[in-house]
């Protein structure tokens, strides 16, 4: 619109000059001309009195000059005649100009001294009139009288008038005619060439045909085209030699690592990018109120952590919530950034909610009913029609976001989470093609605590709708299957592990979630737990180390109550050990979440009140959220670290916390409830309900023999390093790709 505004309106201006120039000049000519023709018209009038009234000054009889004055003021636009004798005093006016002897007429004078005609512009009782005085001489060329010959020019302002509204309306004609012609030379030789470049080369990229540009001609648009091919033909080129090494390096390599994993999505997705759908974005701007600077942070979620090694290793395109306060700043138009934000390996897409979507869809039906239905923890779910609605409307915002990117052959889309249970039918309904994968990050109930959400139908069709359903544990996907046959008509097939509904097949597996290993870690600097050490007074101190979101799941109120018991029970502890907790603070806009938050607070004081002593306090309670980077000295130090959660999918923290431990050292006290239980079986596993069994549990670790904390970590070490984030999400592609096949 700017670019047109750029063009029309210097062509605009130069017009209107042009024309207002020519209006003045074209008034001015008219206005001469009429005048002249007034002055004319009123020298006519006279003369032809001039006879009549000579006689009639000479008799001195006025009579005469009465009759003269009333006859000639019915000549056309004449408004009135005087006649003046030679000293200028009136003798004879026409009778309803007879107010006009009232009037000053100093120019009679003028008249009467120069013997010469006048003529001007009089005013008279607000009217303008035009005033011709012409003097009567005798044979002699004496002065005997002066005749004054009054005429109305209304006729003249009205044409001039009329003058300035023909021009107006003409140049009003000619402005609109030049913009519409201005914008349809534009269009032709600018926007619609452009338009058909840009949407070539939207299709070209995307896989839809291999015909040139439709740009041919030798103009400088042509040369852009020629251009634009040149790259579009490059990038093709270089997807597929991408894809054709990479599998060549896949049959070579044996441990999953990042390259691996790169290797097997180009193999399997050729030159198509993964498309990862979430809630919780990778990379979040924030504006600190306080200083008015804006960050970006990594949002503390196990989905992030999991995903994001894996988008960056193998590129492609995330779509996710735009939540960050200064999230819109950092996006281009396409709501787009590349990320991470020093390095951009993938694209991050952000989608915009609404305050009301946002409270529906997410705090609502998400988090106060699909959260706790999920997890054991005795909270109870909440279900609302309106939060219900709002997550549809969400859920299919999504789908419509992730069309838009979908190239045009075979595309993947890979679905995290709770969040989004009817993506899958909605993006299969308009793209039967694509290839749909759902990973459920928490547990799956058994159907009789599925049955009580009042969309259980919705939900379970929706995740069918998917191609592949991953869970942890085969133990959640036991309950997923349960589910859909006791609450779905469909075929539960439970040699190939799969669910039909109307000839539709569902696949459902267990893939154990992770992290990418110890081998891509940097080493911490000592400096930096150093600092640590003394900034929370942990010198020579036993440390404990937790980190966790602020979540009823999480078994935080149970820890606290766990470390109370094991200071009862364990005074020789006292004064020697330290029990740091990283707690992020998550969903705070529920009350759940607010009071929770607040129990742990005030639990945590009471605590350190009743066992502080010489300044030392049993508990170190940050809450706040901190970046991995900020995590990882809390790892290094730890001599142990606590994973305590009621009930967990998997849990991350405690695969970072062995994965971190490249030294061996450090024993992971471990929750049963959680997923990662199944896998670290050298933890010191714990009922966290049972406070006395925890209790027991944190003073197992401190007192574990060297040789066998180090046994114990090894063993732990080697499952994650093996069964890391690229194995898992390998094996879902290549899960993924086979379906593709079949
Ligand atoms: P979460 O419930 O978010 O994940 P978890 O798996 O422990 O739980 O992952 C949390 C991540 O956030 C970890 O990477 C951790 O380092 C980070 N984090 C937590 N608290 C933090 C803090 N205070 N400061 C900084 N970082 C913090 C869900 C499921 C889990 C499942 C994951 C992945 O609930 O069961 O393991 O998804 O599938």
């Amino acid at each position: 619109m700017k670019r047109i505004l750029l063009f029309i309106l210097p062509i605009l201006f130069v017009v209107t000059v042009v024309f207002t120039v020519f209006g003045v000049v074209q008034r001015r000519f008219e206005q001469e001309k009429l005048l002249d023709d007034l002055r004319r018209k009123a020298r006519a009038v006279a003369e032809s009195m001039e006879l009549s009234v000579r006689q009639s000054l000479k008799s001195g009889d006025y009579r005469d000059a009465h009759y003269i004055a009333e006859k000639f003021q019915a000549r056309e636009r004449l408004q009135g005649c005087v006649i003046y004798d030679k000293e200028g005093a009136v003798v004879a006016v026409t009778r309803r100009f007879a107010d006009w002897k009232e009037k000053d007429h100093p120019y009679i004078a003028g008249v009467i001294r120069a013997k010469q005609p006048h003529a001007a512009f009089e005013e008279f009782k607000g009217y303008s009139v035009y005033s011709f005085v012409f003097p009567v001489l005798d044979e002699n060329g004496d002065l005997l009288g002066v005749i004054e010959v009054i005429h109305d020019t209304s006729f003249v302002f009205a044409r001039l008038t009329q003058i300035w509204r023909q021009l107006s309306v003409a140049l009003v004609i000619l402005i609109i005619l030049i913009a519409l012609l201005a914008l349809l030379i534009q269009w032709r030789i600018f926007f619609l060439p452009v338009k058909q470049l840009t949407e070539w080369f939207y299709r070209f990229q995307k896989g839809e045909g291999d015909a040139g540009p439709p740009i041919r001609d030798k103009g400088e648009l042509g040369k852009l085209a020629r251009e634009v091919e040149q790259v579009a033909l490059s990038l093709r080129v270089a997807r597929r030699v991408i894809t054709d090494e990479a599998h060549v390096k896949l049959q070579k390599e044996e441990q999953w690592t990042e390259e691996k994993l790169r290797s097997l999505i180009h193999a399997r997705l050729g030159e198509n990018p993964l498309v990862v759908v979430s809630n919780r974005e990778p990379y979040t701007h924030v504006t600190d109120e306080a200083t008015g600077k804006s960050r970006c942070l990594r949002p503390p979620s196990g989905v992030v952590t999991a995903v994001d090694p894996i988008m960056r290793a193998c590129g492609g395109i995330w779509v996710a919530h735009g939540s960050g306060n200064a999230d819109r700043d950092f996006v281009n138009s396409k709501n787009k950034l590349g990320v991470p934000p020093q390095d951009n390996r993938y694209i991050l897409k952000r989608v915009w909610l609404t305050k009301e979507e946002e409270a529906g869809y997410y705090y609502g039906f998400s988090n106060e009913g699909l959260w706790p239905l999920c997890h054991v923890t005795h909270t109870r779910p909440i279900f609302r029609d309106a939060d219900w609605q709002a997550y549809k409307e969400v859920n299919q915002k999504f789908a419509d976001q992730v069309l838009e990117e979908l190239p045009a052959k075979s595309p993947f889309i890979f679905i995290q989470d709770f969040h989004f249970t009817l993506l899958g039918r909605m993006i299969k309904e308009k793209r039967p093609d694509a290839t749909v994968a759902l990973f459920w990050h928490i547990p799956w109930p058994n159907p009789e605590v599925f049955a009580i959400c009042p969309f259980q139908k919705e939900i379970l069709s929706g995740i069918l709708g998917c191609d592949l359903v991953g869970f942890h544990l085969q133990f959640h996907c036991n309950n997923f299957l349960d589910t859909a046959n006791r609450l779905l008509e469909c075929r539960v097939d439970t040699e190939k592990f799969s669910v039909n509904v109307a000839g539709k097949e569902t696949f459902v597996k267990a893939f154990p979630i992770s992290v990418p290993g110890g081998q891509g870690l940097a080493p911490v600097d000592p400096a930096k737990i150093e600092k640590i050490r003394e900034e929370y007074r942990l010198r020579d101190k036993i440390v404990v180390v937790s980190v966790d979101r602020i979540d009823y799941t999480k078994g935080l109120v149970e820890r606290v109550l766990a470390i109370d018991r094991f200071l009862e029970l364990n005074p020789q502890y006292r004064r020697r050990i330290v029990f740091v907790q990283l707690c992020a603070p998550s969903r705070v806009h529920l009350k759940r979440y607010r009071d929770l938050a607040t129990e742990i607070d005030e639990l945590v004081d009471k605590k350190n009140w009743k066992y502080s002593e010489e300044g030392w306090e049993p508990i170190v309670h940050l809450k706040r959220q901190f970046s991995p980077e900020e995590v990882q000295p809390f790892y290094a130090l730890a001599d142990v670290c606590i994973v305590s959660s009621l009930h967990d999918g998997m849990n991350l923290v405690a695969k970072e916390f062995v994965a971190s431990r490249k030294d061996n050292g450090g024993v992971l006290v471990l929750s049963r409830f959680t997923g990662a239980a199944r896998e670290l079986t050298d933890a010191v596993q714990m009922n966290p309900y049972s406070i006395a069994e925890f209790a027991d549990a944190i003073k197992t670790a401190l007192e574990m023999p060297e040789e066998e904390k180090k046994k114990r970590m090894e063993s732990m070490r080697r499952v994650v390093n093996e069964y890391n984030v690229y194995r898992w999400a390998g094996s879902i592609l290549t899960e993924l790709s086979a379906l593709k096949k079949s």
